[in-house]
């Protein structure tokens, strides 16, 4: 029944607050980007994303349950423990039973919560046969990606309002380029390929992340750190550095685009032969393709 009250579109925001907390419902969320008057999580296209998801689900799910039983417990002590209702109150100190329960019930919580959890670090950190290897290298203050394979190398800086407008008049869909989020050279990726990202430093500690591929990891120089993703679905997938890093930390975002794989080889193709106008050609006709995916937030 509060499922079928949840799906109904005409509630209000706190409605749809209780309703997003309580059964992730993404229809609020945006894809690969923020959108207006986002709660939950943006959409997961990734099966760890999914799997980060439910656990989060599972997890609210307990504290609801949890609050809700602290809650009628409080009201009813106070109704029932009363100085009207209980003038004399007892001088009860122990009880065993109480006792037992009060320690092997949260145990047992905390068990319910530890096998999700396991599972989860576990598929984390546990990398499939890579299809493609990305190194990812956070300088301040912007992003380059290397392809070792294909011997390729982008650099992607923010995209100031003049060059958003720009891209937009030359024939990027708005809602490829949001504010603060787009750049100048987009990464491309399979779509349903497993991706190795080995993510380094060139000066101090960043962060690479994609909120819709449920990746997040440090970017600390002198060193290598890594992470996977498989992404299912195509369209382009923003993120941010997520490590307080310095003045434009606020400014050095990650644009990740997941096409089929034919379109993945002509671009790394023209961007080896240097070929700038062939790249965004390619770039324009898959943007067109994903538009409307979005509902923008920050144009
Ligand atoms: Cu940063």
């Amino acid at each position: 029944m509060l499922r079928k009250v949840c799906s109904g579109r005409n509630g209000s925001w706190l409605l749809a607050a209780a309703c997003t907390s309580l059964f992730g419902s993404a229809a609020l969320a945006g894809s690969g980007q923020p959108s207006p008057k986002q709660i939950y999580f943006q959409e997961a296209v990734t099966p760890i994303a999914e799997q980060i998801h439910s656990f989060h689900d599972i997890v609210n799910w307990i504290i609801f349950f949890i609050t809700v039983f602290v809650m009628v417990l409080l009201g009813y002590v106070m109704w029932r423990f009363s100085e009207k209702r209980n003038p004399v109150p007892s001088r009860t100190t122990h009880n065993t039973t109480l006792e037992v329960l009060w320690t092997v019930v949260p145990v047992f919580i905390l068990v319910v919560i530890a096998i999700p959890s396991f599972k989860l670090l576990y598929a984390q950190y546990t990398f499939p046969p890579p299809d493609v290897v990305v190194k990812a290298t956070g300088n301040a203050w912007n992003w380059t990606h290397e392809f070792p394979d294909q011997g390729i190398r982008i650099d992607s800086v923010m995209l100031q309002d003049g060059e958003r407008e720009e891209a937009i008049k030359s024939g990027m869909p708005a809602d490829q380029v949001p504010r603060t989020l787009a750049v100048n050279n987009e990464v491309l990726v399979p779509v349903n390929k497993v991706v190795h990202v080995l993510v380094t430093s060139s000066d101090v500690i960043h962060s690479w992340t994609i909120p819709s591929f449920g990746s997040k990891v440090d970017a600390v120089p002198g060193r290598i750190t890594a992470t996977w993703f498989k992404a299912t679905k195509e369209g382009i997938y923003f993120g941010q550095c997520s490590e307080l890093c310095g003045k434009d930390h606020a400014f050095m975002p990650i644009a990740i685009r997941v096409v089929k794989e034919p379109v993945f080889n002509d671009w790394a193709k023209a961007v080896k032969d240097r070929n700038r106008n062939r790249v965004r050609e390619i770039i324009r006709q898959v943007a067109k393709e994903h538009a409307g995916q979005n509902k923008t937030a920050l144009r």
